[in-house]
C-alpha cells in the first residue's frame, strides 16, 4: 500500500492528493504535524531528509519532490486517467505549465505566505507583500490567455490543474489575514471560471485542507 505524508494547507501536497484521488490509487494517508516536529523524526528524514510533505513511500521506494511524485503516480499506476498527454508536444506543454507555477506563481506566493502566515503582523514588510502581489497580478494576467479549455492545458484534467489550483487556493486564504491581498481583483474570468470547474471535480471536497473547513 503506498503511503501519502501530507501536511493540511501545503499546496504540494495538496498536488499529490489530488492526483491520487483522480487516478484512484489506494493510499494510506499519514497527516504530519509541523509542530509535533513529526518532519524531524529519524523515520521520516529516512524518507526526506530535507523534512518537507509531500513524500510518499510504495513499497521499499520512498519519493519526495511534488512534482516528481505526480510524474511517478502517472507512471507507476497506469490503470486510471493520465495526468499527462499521450501526446508527446502536448506533455511537454504540461510539464512547461508545472514549472510556470512554480517558477514564477509559487515564488510570488511564498513571499506573501511568509509575510502574512510566517512573520508577526506587527514586523510585515508591507513593501514586498505589494511587490509579491504585483507579481501575482502580472502571473495571474498571463495566465488568463492560458486556459486552453475546460481544464488548463485542454479538455482533460492535468498535472497542471493540480499544480496551480492549490497555489491560487492558498493565496485566497491569505486574504483571512490580509484582505487588500484580494485575488479576485487580480483574477480574470477565465481562470475564475477555470478554479470552478477545478472545485467541481468529484473528489475535490475531500481534498480540502482539513484545517481550512
Ligand atoms: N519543492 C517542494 C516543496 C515542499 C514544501 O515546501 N513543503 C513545506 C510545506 S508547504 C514543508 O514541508 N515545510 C517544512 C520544513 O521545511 O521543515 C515540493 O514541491 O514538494
Amino acid at each position: 500500500m503506498l503511503t501519502f505524508y501530507y501536511g493540511s494547507g501545503s499546496p504540494y501536497a495538496w498536488r499529490v492528493w489530488l492526483a491520487l484521488e483522480h487516478k484512484q490509487i489506494p493510499y494510506e494517508l499519514r497527516t504530519m504535524s509541523f509542530s509535533a516536529g513529526d518532519l524531524t523524526t529519524p523515520a521520516f528524514l529516512a524518507i526526506n531528509p530535507r523534512h518537507k510533505i509531500p513524500a510518499i513511500t510504495d513499497g521499499d521506494f520512498a519519493l519526495y519532490e511534488s512534482t516528481a511524485i505526480v510524474e511517478y503516480l502517472d507512471e507507476a499506476y497506469r490503470s486510471g486517467p493520465s495526468l499527462f498527454p499521450g501526446d508527446t508536444r502536448q506533455r511537454a506543454i504540461v510539464r512547461r505549465l508545472v514549472q510556470e507555477a512554480d517558477q514564477y506563481f509559487a515564488t510570488s506566493m511564498e513571499k506573501i505566505v511568509d509575510q502574512v502566515l510566517f512573520t508577526p503582523q506587527e514586523k510585515w514588510d508591507l513593501e514586498a507583500i505589494d511587490k509579491a502581489r504585483a507579481g501575482l497580478a502580472e502571473e495571474l494576467k498571463r495566465w488568463e490567455s492560458c486556459v486552453a479549455g475546460t481544464y488548463l492545458a485542454g479538455e482533460s484534467v492535468s498535472a497542471a490543474d493540480f499544480t496551480l489550483y492549490p497555489l491560487l487556493a492558498l493565496t485566497k486564504r491569505m486574504e483571512k489575514k490580509k484582505p487588500d491581498i484580494d485575488v479576485a481583483g487580480m483574477t480574470g474570468p477565465n481562470v475564475s471560471a477555470w478554479m470552478q470547474r477545478v472545485e467541481a471535480l468529484p473528489y475535490f471536497r475531500k481534498t480540502w485542507p482539513p484545517h481550512w473547513k
